[in-house]
């Protein structure tokens, strides 16, 4: 009902407001003119104002949260990756390099076939062009407060069929906390859901004498303490990615040699420990000597894309079998 209506058709009539009928009728109801307007007032419908449509969600394409990773896994077959190691490590710039390879053509046997994540690897590559005014190519810093997100790529084979990678980014100093404070470890979800865990160790700084031996013990430390409260046990894949390969490998042959002997080190002692570890050299941006170029970067992407091994069906020996078939399949 419309509010301000008169509720009398006589004029000059207050009823409405005083209670009282000008042509004094009592009980007010019995007057002719009562409400007459009333039933005028609700008929005459008042038209709508046109209503705007409901707002749209869009898509912001920046980095996705692990809330939106997981709706996108419900659309999605998505290969996980996290990609783990400290601060200045060169986790970002490894990510902005292989966007960079995409944005120039097909690479390592793929070709790009979209992104829910443009605005966030435009952000990142944006610093490292000419027009960002920056002298050298660099990254924007991942802060403590970014939480963990993450950057998905679609990659498309010649042969058919398309890869959806989606990378886990966290700031370097997440893991150092978690390494010093083992009661983090559980807050670290990206160990959930990655098939791949990546460690990224620092070339340059295995060169450095002062520094490489709290470094490399520290390092060691860290995947020791991840595998100890059960965070590797998901992945299937670990590898050991020693980057910086433009100054790591520019050093004498000493130095060289060290990092060398560290990570084979590494390896060994982390596949005796059960765990399925691969070490590589990648070299993402060749700020020191860029005769040496973009390194490793082509197999990086063939290993985190290469087709699942078949599941293993094979039937699993049984201990002291009663069968004397089960017996012969525990021999073999
Ligand atoms: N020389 C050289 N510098 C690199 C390389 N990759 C990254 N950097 C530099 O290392 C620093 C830290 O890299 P960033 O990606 O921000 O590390 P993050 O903190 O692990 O994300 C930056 O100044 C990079 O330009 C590389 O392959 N060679
Ligand atoms: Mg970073």
């Amino acid at each position: 009902m419309n509010a301000g209506a008169p509720i009398c058709g006589q004029p000059g009539c207050n009823v409405g407001s005083d209670g009282k009928c000008k042509l004094r009728h009592d009980p007010v109801e019995s007057c002719p003119n009562y409400a007459v307007e009333v039933e005028d007032a609700v008929e005459t419908e008042v038209p709508d104002e046109p209503r705007a449509p409901p707002p749209v969600p869009i898509w912001s394409s920046d980095k996705l949260s692990p809330a939106e990773l997981s709706a996108l896994s419900r659309r999605r077959k998505l290969r996980v990756v996290a990609l783990v190691g400290e601060e200045k490590v060169g986790k970002t710039t490894l990510l902005t390099s292989i966007f960079e390879m995409y944005c120039k053509g097909p690479f390592a046997g793929l070709t790009f076939a979209g992104s829910e994540t443009l605005l966030g690897f435009a952000k990142l590559h944006s610093f490292a062009l000419l027009s960002s005014g920056r002298s050298s190519p660099t990254v924007p810093r991942t802060s403590r407060r970014d939480g963990l997100s993450f950057f998905h790529l679609a990659l498309a084979r010649a042969s058919g069929g398309t890869i959806d990678l989606a990378i886990a980014d966290r700031s370097g100093e997440s893991y150092a906390d978690a390494r010093a404070s083992t009661d983090l470890i559980g807050t670290l979800t990206e160990f959930d859901l990655a098939d791949r865990i990546c460690f990224l160790l620092d070339g340059a700084r295995l060169r450095s004498k002062d520094d490489r031996v709290a470094y490399t013990r520290n390092f060691r430390q860290m995947i020791n303490a991840l595998n100890d409260n059960g965070a590797l046990a998901h992945a299937k894949d670990i590898e050991l990615l020693s980057t910086k390969l433009d100054v790591s490998r520019g050093g004498d042959a000493a130095d060289v040699g060290y990092g060398d002997e560290y990570r084979a080190r590494i390896v060994s002692d982390f596949r005796a420990k059960g765990l399925h570890m691969s070490s590589h050299e990648i070299c993402a941006l060749p700020k020191a000597d860029r005769t040496v170029g973009i390194v490793g970067l082509d197999d990086l992407v063939a290993r985190w894309t290469s087709p699942a091994p078949p599941p293993d069906v094979a039937p699993r020996p049984i201990a002291d079998a009663p069968r004397q078939i089960d017996r012969m399949l525990s021999k073999a």
